[in-house]
């Protein structure tokens, strides 16, 4: 460990004064996960575990955090009494990291969290207030396109429809295993959404061409980018602790893969990203270890974008925003599934 290491930021690099280059933002959020209670501790048991990744990245060629400045935020924690009222805490949280200037990292917490940040990408410049110029990657075990989960159409489960609901214009998923009868036909139906299943991309004998179109997907992209990495779409193996494990996923290597190959291509910007339902495995840090590591190769390969001319700096003019309330006033009906 070296002598500047500081305790409670991300890989233990030493804060940033001043306005920073990239921002990590533990957002320790739980309210709807399924099974397993745990996501809350999380985050701050990623960052904890952070201190034991490797600063020397390859693809980089450099030690993090080359040349730039770091800064992880306090976890996060929402007040409000209902969900709607923390959602919208959470844009007010997240919002002034997306104004260009900066990488915004987020690390939750459970899958919920995912529309409250596609909400304050609403804001930054190469989005400008026009969400269908935003497509999400999301590397996930489950669809997350109910309309609801036991009534609640906020709940994790019901991630990604929300983020369509508020204006994403495309989605572009991989390592999907676990959905229903529904959200396979929302994924027929809808056709912003395109599904790269766990069954194709991983089958023994067929899964390489699969997956070599993922890549080539991947490598089309035009625009800003939200990457959304629920760590369930790896293999449960790798990831045993959180909320919902499930096997048949990604290895560690196609997230790598799918990280490279997404800040690589020129056309596309990666404005911001997540690793999210990260809980803290007792007896072995597998679990928040495994996202750490992850969620470091995100930030190589921006620092990496950002050497190499592929992320350009665009400050916001600050104005003065209100106080979000776009989730507490939203009317029910306004985030059911499109029939
Ligand atoms: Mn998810």
């Amino acid at each position: 460990m070296s002598a500047d290491f500081e305790e409670g930021q991300f890989l233990g690099l030493p804060q940033a004064q001043g306005k920073p280059d990239v921002v990590v933002m533990p957002l320790a959020y739980e309210l709807t996960t399924s099974y397993g209670t745990g996501a809350v501790d999380g985050p701050a048991a990623c960052v904890e575990a952070s201190g034991q990744v490797e600063l020397f990245d390859a693809t980089l060629g450099a030690d993090l955090p080359d040349g730039r400045r770091f800064k992880t935020l306090p976890v996060w924690e929402g007040s409000a009494s209902t969900l709607r009222g923390q959602l919208d805490e959470m844009v007010d949280h997240v919002q002034p990291f997306f104004d260009g200037s900066v990488f915004p990292l987020a690390l939750g917490g459970e899958h919920g969290i995912l529309p409250a940040l596609v909400r304050a990408a609403r804001r930054h410049p190469l989005v400008d207030g026009d969400l269908s110029r935003l497509t999400v990657v999301q590397l996930d075990a489950h669809a997350d396109l109910r309309s609801e989960l036991d009534g609640e159409v906020f709940s994790h489960a019901c991630a990604a429809s929300r983020s369509l609901d508020v204006g994403v214009g495309r989605l572009l998923q991989a390592g999907i295993r676990a959905y229903s009868l529904e959200e396979s036909v929302r994924i027929d139906e809808d056709d912003r959404i395109t599904t790269f299943f766990a069954k194709d991309t991983q089958h023994p004998h067929t899964g390489g061409a699969e997956w070599q179109r993922w890549l080539d997907t991947l490598a089309a992209i035009q625009g800003p980018v939200h990457l959304t990495l629920d760590i369930d779409g790896l293999d449960g193996a790798l990831v045993p602790a959180t909320g919902t494990p499930v096997p048949g996923g990604l290895s560690y290597w196609q997230a790598v893969e799918t990280i490279e190959t997404l800040f690589a291509n020129p056309s596309a910007t990666v404005i911001s990203a997540d690793v999210n339902e990260i809980f803290a495995q007792e007896g072995t840090p597998l679990t928040q270890f495994t996202a750490a590591c992850l969620a470091t190769k995100m930030l190589a390969c921006h620092l990496l974008a950002r050497r190499e001319g592929r992320w350009i700096r665009r400050e916001k003019t600050p104005s003065d925003e209100a106080r979000s309330s776009f989730f507490s006033e939203a009317k029910g009906a306004t985030f059911s599934a499109r029939s």
